[in-house]
């Protein structure tokens, strides 16, 4: 499958002035050019790969304005015309390793149509360029054999084959085929290091929660295994479980399942068929760290402010993108040629990844899901998240939690890309603001030289628009209720500028200076605006397109999970999670319940415990995983049933180190982590003066499809997990992003919530709910709480949601308050007891919306659920 070759990281115009430069001062020779030659070089090994096209295009690219395709067995490009230079059109093979002195043989068969000469190059990737090989062949319409030679004046890992085939005035098509490099060493067999055959989560186990490792081995019957703590005193013991060939490592393997042992403690290790893993903790701290790391991510991808060096030591930097040179972006971005004819002010927001590119649908998820994590505060029972000022943010410390803070960064900006009134497409988002041209790695963002763009508007980003402003309206009110207010203005407009223009497209090869982020299928947009508007406001309108929608009963919970482009889900659990009143609300939890049960049966079925299982693993697989696991937590929140929480802690397991590569994705966190992310911040791996990603920053993950050279010259034919490589260049497999770090933050904020893994038993309470008296605008009643356990309670905490507005307004044989929709009742001294079968009755008298008074949701005891 070819995907445009996005980011081969050198901007034309140096690359071929740097060629030029380098012959002008007498570079090293290029080989002779001479039509069938008959060489003497060496018969080496082959450096090329796929030169003879049988297995379609990859690993070569090629420059954004030429299309090529190998469906006839040979590589074939319409080159446009109108281009000045050589370089203006290239296609080209990158990762070809060359050993100094050693003469290698070029080859290819070529054609031209009409005839044209064109330029065959082996040149160093990056400045200055040098070419080791320069030969230009007249090609002909019928084609033919070009062999050349040339001797390698260096080692050098990374040189590139490219064919330069611009600079004629009408187009005209080339082929090639049969395109042969040999010679030097034979190509390195890229093999990862892989560490220890036992594989395990190397940050930390609950003490209460699940305990489980995978075993690479040959062996097909039981084997024993043995878990030593730090002194090496071997604390637990037991047989491992065959689990077969696993299909996504393709390896043999055994689990091992030690959830037994409890024992808090650091530098645990687990011993079996004479490997010893890497080492581990048991003990929940790690979370609550990882936690705030995750979320501190989104500071240091600030644009439009400097980032201040004290708030995040090494990571200090101008502020990017703020209307000064050298690219004055972006505090007055106009469009695209003949997009629009204003400018607008879309400064500030997060940078979506690697890139310098701000995407509204990215941002949308990605400040979606962090609100999100503020808003389980609300209603799970074992909610949590940073504490305010945990961030170390500018804004900390202003009496809005931390996260709300983050979040309203990105949101500000997502209302900027909206267009004002009285413009073309009034209402509707902008898709996307980015450079005009990819840029190379490192670069700061207040150094990036290139110009800024706003692209078309489109009817995803109007909804992600219209569903990020309904949640900010109702989670800012408490805060700022003018800032409320403003999205809530905004959510509207655009749910109507979408409705207006509901088929409004990104266009799938508009990618050159910045991702596509296409999207063909919009109604899980609307379904996700719908149920966010709905949510926040009640009204009928939002009630009656979500019920209207196919996606509020269709499946959603595919194998291969949800992301930026897949939102109906985002929808769906805020309509199961958050109070409302929806007539089917019961189902809809049932339904993610449902979902939740399919990802704990991949997870089951899985040795290595994930909830993800696809034949091939899709770029940005982690986040997949993630989201997935997110799913599960909702339905522990609903069902509070411990197997969801497992299911989730066992899915932390492959991330933070129990997978086929022995590796954590996330920075900074177990003894083998990412931490060469694909980034033009972070680029240390090319720039020692530059840092790694900060701590807590997810790599994406393995892609089957390794669409960058650098993946595509390592990693060819490789079983999906292991379609990974820790490199920078990697960026189809290892970039960063906003909406990756954004189920991190909200799966390690559930996990911190666990404590220590200790799972409060559920169905020993229940509560009766009883309205004794209602009168227009309020009501009276008295609720009272049933310890239907065996054990007696001594102080209790009992927590509900409103689902219909309700205030209380005076209570009694209770200490009550009110923060939203949520309700709090606690004990007072007198009534804390609570025997094995006994009961205690509170009252109150509260307010009620006009419309229906129902009763309330989300009922918990002591943080566990409780039946109504
Ligand atoms: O996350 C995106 C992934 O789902 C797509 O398959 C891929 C190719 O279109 O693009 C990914 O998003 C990238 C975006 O286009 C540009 N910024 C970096 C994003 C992460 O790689």
């Amino acid at each position: 499958m070819f995907r445009p070759s996005r980011r081969w990281g050198v901007p034309l115009a140096v690359t071929a002035a740097a060629v030029l430069a380098a012959s002008a001062l007498g570079a090293p020779a290029a080989g002779a050019a001479r039509r069938h030659a008959t060489t003497t070089a060496a018969e080496g090994p082959e450096q090329i790969v796929n030169g003879t096209f049988d297995s379609g295009t990859d690993p070569w690219w090629h420059t954004a304005d030429l299309t090529f395709d190998a469906t006839g067995g040979r590589l074939c490009a319409d080159v446009p015309g109108g281009t000045v230079n050589p370089w203006d059109a290239i296609i080209g093979q990158s990762g070809i390793a060359l050993v100094k002195g050693e003469t290698y043989a070029v080859s290819m068969y070529g054609s031209a149509d009409p005839a044209k000469p064109a330029k065959v190059l082996v040149q160093m990737p990056a400045d200055p360029y040098t070419a080791y090989l320069t030969a230009t062949p007249q090609l002909a319409p019928d084609g033919g054999t070009y062999s050349y030679t040339f001797t390698s004046p260096v080692d050098i890992s990374d040189a590139q084959v490219q064919f330069q085939l611009g600079g004629s005035a009408t187009p005209w098509r080339f082929c090639v085929d049969d395109v042969s490099l040999k010679g030097g060493a034979p190509p390195d067999v890229y093999k990862p290091d892989t560490g220890p055959r036992v594989r395990v989560n190397q940050v930390a186990y609950l003490p209460k929660g699940p305990k489980n490792a995978t075993v690479v081995t040959d062996a097909t019957t039981p084997l024993a295994w043995r878990l030593k703590n730090a002194g090496g005193e071997v604390v637990a013991s037991g047989e491992t479980t065959p689990r077969g060939v696993d299909a996504s490592s393709g390896q043999n393997v055994h689990s091992i399942d030690f959830s037994g042992y409890t024992k808090p403690g650091s530098g645990y290790t687990l011993t079996a068929d004479g490997e010893t893993s890497r080492p581990f903790d048991i003990g929940a701290d790690a979370y609550e760290r990882l936690s705030v790391d995750a979320l501190k991510f989104y500071y240091t991808q600030r644009s439009g402010i400097a980032i201040q060096d004290s708030l995040r030591p090494g990571y200090g930097r101008p502020a990017g993108h703020a209307g000064v040179a050298p690219n004055q972006g972006d505090t007055a971005v106009p469009c695209q040629p003949g997009i629009c004819d204003y400018s607008l002010d879309v400064s500030g927001g997060w940078y979506d990844a690697g890139d310098h590119g701000k995407y509204v649908v990215n941002g949308g998820i990605s400040v979606a899901q962090l609100m999100s994590e503020f808003e389980r505060t609300k209603n799970a029972a074992t909610a949590h998240s940073p504490r305010d000022g945990a961030l170390a943010i500018p804004e900390s410390g202003n009496g809005v939690p931390d996260i709300l803070d983050e979040a309203r960064w990105e949101q500000e900006f997502l209302l900027k890309m909206q267009v004002p009134d009285g413009r073309p497409y009034a209402g509707m988002a902008h898709h996307k603001i980015h450079d005009q041209n990819w840029t190379g790695l490192p670069l700061l963002p207040h150094l990036d030289p290139q110009k800024r763009e706003l692209h078309p508007v489109s009817t995803a980003a109007t909804l992600n628009l219209a569903a990020t402003a309904a949640q900010a309206a109702r989670l800012f009110a408490p805060y700022d209720p003018a800032f409320a207010a403003r999205n809530l203005t905004a959510a509207r407009k655009a749910w109507a500028a979408a409705k207006a223009h509901p088929a409004i497209l990104a266009s799938p090869s508009d990618g050159t200076g910045g991702g596509t982020y296409d999207d063909a299928d919009v109604s899980d947009e609307f379904y996700w605006a719908a149920a966010e508007l709905f949510i926040t406001t009640g009204e009928e309108e939002f009630r009656d397109q979500v019920l209207a929608s196919p996606l509020h009963t269709a499946d959603i919970w595919g194998p291969g999970g949800f992301d930026w482009g897949h939102v109906a889900q985002l929808g769906r659990l805020d309509l199961a999670t958050v109070p409302n009143t929806l007539p089917d609300r019961d189902r809809v939890r049932r339904s993610v319940v449902e979902g939740a049960d399919r990802y704990l049966a991949t997870l089951n079925g899985h040795p290595y415990g994930l909830p993800y299982d696809p034949p091939t693993y899709e770029w940005g697989s982690n986040n997949l995983v993630l989201n997935n696991m997110i799913v599960m937590a909702a339905a522990y929140d609903i069902t509070g049933t411990r197997e969801y929480r497992d299911g989730v802690l066992q899915g932390v397991d492959y991330i933070l180190g129990r997978n086929a590569l022995n590796q954590s994705y996330v920075t900074g966190y177990g003894e083998v982590a990412s931490h060469n992310q694909h980034s033009r911040l972070y680029s240390h791996q090319l720039d020692a003066s530059l840092p790694n990603p900060p701590a807590g920053t997810l790599a994406g993950g393995p892609n089957s499809g390794i669409q960058d050279p650098t993946a595509q010259a390592k990693l060819q034919g490789c079983k999906p997990q292991f379609c990974y490589i820790d490199d920078i260049n990697s960026w189809s497999t290892n970039e960063l992003a906003i909406n990756w770090n954004s189920p991190l933050s909200w799966i390690s904020a559930f996990v911190a919530g666990q404590g220590d893994g200790t799972v409060k038993a559920s169905g020993g309470c229940r509560v009766t709910y009883t309205t004794h008296g209602q009168w227009p605008g309020g009501f009276t009643t008295q609720v009272t709480v049933h310890n239907t356990g065996q054990t007696a309670i001594d102080g209790w905490t009992l927590k509900w949601s409103f689902l219909g507005g309700q205030k209380v307004s005076h209570s009694w044989s209770t200490d009550l308050t009110q923060t939203g929709a949520t309700v709090t009742a606690r004990n007072l001294p007198w009534n804390a007891h609570l025997a094995p079968g006994g009961s205690v009755t509170f009252g109150f008298t509260a307010s009620s919306a006009p419309g229906p008074n129902p009763p309330p949701d989300l009922i918990t005891l002591d943080g566990a659920p409780c039946a109504g």
